[in-house]
């Protein structure tokens, strides 16, 4: 094999990782590439209080490579309550070896202990608020990180109703991005299922990536945080009165 000159392999990482279609590219042992998810919505509805969560389901299962970051990007859509609950609001997120056709049995699996949801495991970028914006933050979002204490992002237990009895998810906003970088690979030669949920069940929806590779990924910068010093000061959230679905 003809040896790569150090720049050179960087730049086809770059490449790899940038492409949504499943490339392969191999420099020495290294070997990475994502994967673009293919989402099933399940039958029925689960979540907290409202009831009104979607879940949906991508198959991971044989792919011959570890799993070690899931990407899921809200796509910019227009339907959804408006400013802090705008975008994809996203109740939770589990990988399981078991296969479930229908919501509530998603949120009653225990799903495999391999997410990190502080910031050390988690990465968000905002997306925009829709007009009428608020003051403050997106729902769930506290000093630009996802604050796990109101999304729990473990749990299929949002209350998605899009005023101060909000509950149980984080809204990305418009082209919002989280990043899930996984506490350890994941073998994917048995059976293997990610379902998410969304808060709602309006309409909003996300585009998913997955990153397969022998070893593991960087850590990405914390982009969120220039964000929060450019926003120089946090502000309480308002919470104004409004009865449509987040
Ligand atoms: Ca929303
Ligand atoms: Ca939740
Ligand atoms: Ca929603």
């Amino acid at each position: 094999m003809q040896r790569l000159s150090v720049p050179l392999i960087g730049n086809i990482l770059t490449l790899s990782l940038a492409t949504v279609a499943m490339t392969l590219t191999s420099a020495y042992s290294a070997t990475a590439g994502t994967l673009g998810l293919n989402f099933t919505k399940l039958q029925g509805l689960t979540g907290g209080s409202s009831g009104t969560t979607g879940v949906y389901r991508a198959d991971l299962s044989n792919l011959g490579f570890d799993i070690i970051s899931i990407d899921i990007s809200d796509i910019n859509g227009t339907a959804g309550a408006p400013g802090q609950f705008s975008g994809f609001d996203f109740d939770a997120i589990k990988i399981s070896n078991v296969l479930v056709d229908n919501a509530t049995d998603a949120k009653n699996l225990s799903g495999l202990n391999v997410f990190d949801f502080t910031s050390s495991g988690t990465f968000f970028t905002p997306g925009t608020q829709r007009s009428p914006a608020d003051p403050g933050e997106l729902f769930g979002v506290t000093g630009g990180i996802v604050d796990n204490s109101l999304a729990t992002l473990q749990n299929f237990d949002g209350n998605s109703i899009a005023n101060e009895t909000a509950s149980g998810f984080v809204s990305l906003g418009d082209g919002g991005k989280i990043v899930f970088n996984l506490k350890n690979p994941i073998p994917t030669s048995s059976p293997l299922y990610l379902y998410i949920g969304e808060a709602g069940d309006n309409g909003e929806t996300v585009s998913g990536q997955i990153t397969v590779s022998d070893k593991p990924r960087e850590v990405p910068e914390p982009t969120s945080l220039a964000a929060v010093s450019l926003l120089g000061i946090y502000f309480a959230v308002s919470r104004r009165k409004k009865t449509k679905a987040a």
